[in-house]
């Protein structure tokens, strides 16, 4: 997969493409990150990126020109998915995700100032918010995507058989983990997980699992039951 960023601020990207599992995903060639400052592409001597908007009002726009010249600039951009982020967007999920990982070529654009000039969404195929609140750009909502999507290419993750025990990948939450020591300040590792009784294990994660779900997302417990009725 290749993804390239079309940012401001590149510079917010280092420390998540050079750590842990997206820095060895791209050490293994998964994927090529290519961030593209678009300020670079301003026809403007002070290279501006941005305006006032036209009928008033606060803030500045990012303006259409800057952006349509760096996506040109992007060789195959017309085959690739190209996602503006934006807190307009559909609200990102687990499934979205999934259909994300299937893409070749994901050109993402990353948001600043007031807005967008609206004719920036004619060049674009999909926008993409990733919850209800406001960040200062969408920098750190294009990281939350690209890691999301990373992970789930063939090979990001060692060891893990399948990613089918993730929270959200079957619309309930993960059940509780415990690892050494057995006995921490009185607090005890439930006696189920070291009987070595693999069946009796497994019902107690999935009764924990739902039991989790019903109490702290009760939106996902209704899905979940919804789906296990059909
Ligand atoms: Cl994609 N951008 C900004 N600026 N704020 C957000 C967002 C995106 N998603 C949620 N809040």
């Amino acid at each position: 997969m290749r993804i390239d960023v079309l940012t401001l601020f590149p510079d917010m990207f280092t420390g998540v493409i050079s750590n842990s599992i997206i820095k060895r995903a791209i050490d293994q060639n998964l994927v090529t990150i290519n961030l593209i400052d678009f300020r670079e592409f301003s026809a403007d001597k002070h290279h501006k990126v941005d305006d006032t908007p036209y009928g008033g009002g606060a803030g500045m726009v990012l303006q259409v020109e800057p952006v349509h010249a760096a996506l040109q600039s992007i060789e195959g951009y017309e085959h690739a998915l190209k996602i503006i982020m934006t807190p307009q967007g559909v609200p990102y999920t687990q499934k979205q995700a999934y259909t994300l990982k299937e893409e070749d070529h994901l050109i993402i654009l990353c948001g600043h100032y007031e807005g967008f000039d609206e004719r920036i969404r004619h060049f674009f195929d999909l926008e993409i918010s990733i919850g209800d609140y406001v960040l200062t750009g969408g920098e750190i909502a294009a990281m939350t995507v690209m890691d999301s999507v990373i992970r789930l290419l063939d090979g990001a993750i060692g060891q893990k058989a399948s990613h089918e025990e993730d929270s959200f990948s079957q619309t309930l939450l993960e059940y509780p983990q415990y690892t050494r020591p057995r006995d921490y300040l009185g607090m005890t590792v439930p006696d189920v997980l070291l009987s070595g009784h693999h069946e009796r294990i497994d019902t107690w994660r999935k009764e924990q699992s739902i039991k989790r779900t019903k109490e702290r997302r009760p939106d996902l417990y209704q899905a979940y039951m919804k789906k296990t009725d059909e």
